[in-house]
């Protein structure tokens, strides 16, 4: 059994509702009993979007899950499409829905298909500030510095994020 911590964004539709969905799928993933960890929701400007990109809610949340991180980013693909994401030709358009797995409990991975811990984290801000609202202590796999201080040495353009909801349900 393995602590997960996962990404949730969404600037197309009803965001608020598309979390809420995404995070309900969640708990059925996860382990039931052991503590699902949420953070509020934050509404952020789009980074790296194609112009006039509607502004983001994000949220991350971590939870337990019992198999591996490749089962885990199948079963987000599953999430993704059961809330109606479909396939754009853009790069970052706008989506329903986007899970991200941000770290799989002490694993390193570098493949392809899947790179653990995320390597954009501590570029974000829309990551590591609902991050560190949740497991401020955590020092990634491979990194020195927790994650509250990784964000406090955050240097980035990003405005500060307004927030949205204390949790997401
Ligand atoms: N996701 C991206 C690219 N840019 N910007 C914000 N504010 N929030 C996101 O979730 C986001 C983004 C790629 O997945
Ligand atoms: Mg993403
Ligand atoms: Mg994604």
């Amino acid at each position: 059994m393995t602590r997960v911590g996962i990404a949730l964004g969404s600037n197309l539709g009803d965001r608020l509702a598309n979390l809420k969905a995404a995070c309900d799928l969640l708990r059925e993933i996860a382990i039931p009993g052991e503590e699902f960890l949420q953070s509020p929701i934050y509404q952020t400007e789009p980074l790296l979007c194609p112009p006039g990109s509607p502004f983001f809610y994000n949220s991350v949340v971590e939870i337990t899950f019992d198999g591996d991180a490749f089962g885990l980013l199948e079963l987000t693909w599953v999430v993704e499409k059961k809330l109606g994401r479909v396939g754009q030709a853009e790069r970052n358009a706008p989506r329903i829905v986007d899970v991200d797995l941000l770290y799989f409990g002490e694993e390193i991975i570098d493949t392809e298909m899947l790179v653990l811990p995320h390597p954009r984290i501590g570029e974000r801000r829309f990551v590591l500030q609902p991050l560190a609202d949740i497991r401020p202590e955590l020092v990634l796999p491979g990194e020195k510095m927790s994650v509250a201080r990784m964000l406090e040495c955050l240097i980035s353009n990003e405005p500060s994020l307004v927030r949205v909801t204390s949790t997401i349900s």
